[in-house]
């Protein structure tokens, strides 16, 4: 089996401090936390911008401040999203890609979110799809729910990504699909051969998809923007904490773990 690829999503959005005190939200701090994931076996730091209020932002130069405090520690791949925060234009979300990241995130569809609703219009979509293309960023691209599936082979056959696709399919967001172990073999039967794919759950459905991941011979995400409880009622003290949990995991099933450098060659990112 192919090695294991842990993505650690530091921050996200929409998570605060109030929530998880030990979250990540100034460059220095994401910096920080990068690096002590990346030492516990994490390969991919999933970052999204904050402003000095704490609020999401997708400002250029705060992404680039986050990436270059990340490079200058370790060689951890940085994916940027362009998902961004609810209500925010396409404009705003696709600032980040111009930076030329190694990898950035790319919603394919729309979706509810909690109170919400993330929107994601085919003409923004294939927009997103394209600018990463010009500026070589490799896209991972998020499936919130069964239809996106579909709306990225779409783009595959406009030309728009290029297989072999990589995917991660999040499960659990209140007002899309649920995150249970049958939804993601049904999700995972639905992808094209040598695709690779990795899985957020969120919540309480964070450890049971990600040990089942591993046991697939898929790749998984971690960290506070989908989960901030170590266990029932117990916070996490860091985004580590779940990676160092994940190579445990991973050593019990058999699964050997990627460094930055074997997560490059299986997604096909050249260093
Ligand atoms: N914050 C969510 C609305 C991504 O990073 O690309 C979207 C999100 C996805 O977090
Ligand atoms: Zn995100």
């Amino acid at each position: 089996m192919e090695k294991l690829i842990i993505t650690v999503a530091l921050d996200g959005a929409e998570v605060t401090r109030e929530q998880q005190p030990h979250l990540p939200l100034t460059p220095d701090e994401i910096a920080d936390a990068a690096y002590e994931a990346w030492k516990a076996g994490a390969s991919i730091a999933h970052v999204h911008a904050r402003d000095a209020a704490g609020n999401p932002t997708q400002d250029k130069e705060i992404y680039r401040q986050i990436i270059e405090k990340i490079s200058a520690k370790c060689d951890i791949i940085v994916q940027v999203s362009t998902g961004g925060a609810v209500g925010m234009t396409a404009e705003e979300r696709l600032q980040p890609v111009t930076l030329k990241p190694e990898m950035a995130t790319l919603t394919v569809g729309t979706v509810n979110f909690g109170d919400d609703v993330f929107m994601n219009t085919p003409k923004d979509i294939e927009a997103y799809a394209q600018a990463m293309q010009e500026h070589g960023v490799r896209p991972e691209l998020e499936i919130f729910d069964v239809g996106m599936i579909n709306n990225a082979l779409r783009l595959l056959k406009k030309g728009l990504v290029t297989a072999p696709l990589h995917f991660d399919f999040v499960l659990g967001v209140p007002g899309a699909i649920p995150g249970t172990i049958e939804n993601l073999q049904y999700m995972v039967n639905q992808i094209p051969a040598g695709s690779t794919w990795s899985v957020a759950g969120v919540g309480r459905a964070q450890l049971p998809l990600n040990t089942m991941a591993i046991l697939l011979g898929g790749h998984v995400r971690v960290g506070f923007e989908d989960n901030i409880y170590y266990e029932k009622g117990v916070l996490a003290t860091s985004n580590a904490q779940f990676v160092e949990r994940i190579v445990r995991l991973a050593k019990e099933l058999g699964r050997e773990v990627a460094t930055a450098q074997e997560a490059r060659k299986i997604l096909g990112i050249s260093p």
